[in-house]
């Protein structure tokens, strides 16, 4: 009898360890939550997905095109130091392009492949984000705005990106390299195998490593690009002149890369923000001045 309950425990454990493994999934069926934002209980989700509505600046698209990602393990094997990687380092399109991405996960674990840098007013948090738990594939689409830019993309699971998968967009002609792609670009932190602390000092940057400063001359605000011109003072030209100063290198970061079109949309939209937020605060003062009101009546 024992003898029997052991195979039965063994085989119970064998059966367990054969079926641990998942299977490949193809994540066809997620649901819409509004917004682009699609998913499923299986680990498969998309964020950001834009099929038809066209970036400022953009009059329509200029094409339409398909890439397949691969992320794993094996892919960072070309890559010393690594320990996951994308199967390729860098993308290039057409400013208005429709993309469309089919992201496969050839791993038993969860990544990504997520594009940062995208203009908010129609990408949430500036993000374009695939993601597969387990072996499987997702597909999403995006337009990608006008203009020469570079965007990052990454996998955001903890020290993924640290750990080599990560990789850089470039639409148009881009604007800067970005640092540590790895078969790409120099390292941040170059690999040191002496057991040594890292000193800085002892790590010039080298000249091929790209700088990822904000170049603060490019594309200033047209507020502040006029502060050289003779104007007349009125009080209303002094304080916009004060205003156009104070935000202009906030403002320069913030545009940098943009499109006149993507600009004024953008302005608009802090624009009708500032609005929003006013309307709110004097809905706010009214109510309360109504319930002093109501309490100074109910006191009769
Ligand atoms: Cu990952």
């Amino acid at each position: 009898m024992d003898k029997k309950v052991a195979i039965a425990v063994l085989l119970c454990g064998l059966s367990v360890t054969h079926v641990s493994a998942k299977e490949f999934q193809d994540h066809t069926n997620m649901m819409a939550h509004g917004e682009g934002h699609l998913m499923d209980m299986d680990g498969g989700m998309v964020m950001g997905q834009n099929t038809d509505t066209l970036p400022g600046g953009c009059e329509k698209i200029a094409a339409n095109k398909e890439i397949t990602v691969h992320a794993g393990h094996k892919y960072s094997e070309k890559f010393p130091g690594t320990m996951f990687a994308f199967d390729q380092q860098e993308y290039h399109f057409e400013p208005c392009t429709r993309l469309t991405v089919h992201f496969i996960n050839d791993d038993e674990i969860r990544h990504q492949w997520m594009m940062h840098g995208l203009p908010k007013y129609l990408y949430p948090k500036g993000m374009f984000h695939l993601e597969v738990s387990g072996p499987g594939k997702v597909s999403g689409t995006l337009i990608l705005p006008p203009g020469d830019k570079t965007y990052l993309v990454h996998c955001d699971i903890a020290q993924h990106m640290e750990k080599g998968m990560k990789a850089q967009l470039k639409v148009g002609k881009g604007s800067e390299d970005l640092p540590s792609i790895p078969g790409v670009t120099g390292n941040v932190f170059p690999d040191d195998y002496s057991g040594k602390p890292y000193v800085p000092e002892h790590f010039p940057p080298a000249a091929s490593m790209p700088s990822i400063a904000p170049a603060a001359d490019k594309t200033v605000a047209p507020a502040a690009a006029s502060k050289g011109e003779p104007a007349i003072f009125s009080g209303l030209s002094v304080i916009g002149l004060a205003i156009a100063l104070v935000s202009a290198p906030f403002l320069s970061k913030k545009f940098k890369g943009m499109s006149a079109g993507e600009i004024i949309a953008t302005v608009l939209e802090t624009v009708s923000h500032g609005i929003g937020a006013l309307i709110a605060l004097l809905a706010r003062l009214i109510k309360l001045f109504n319930n002093n009101k109501s309490i100074h009546l109910s006191d009769k």
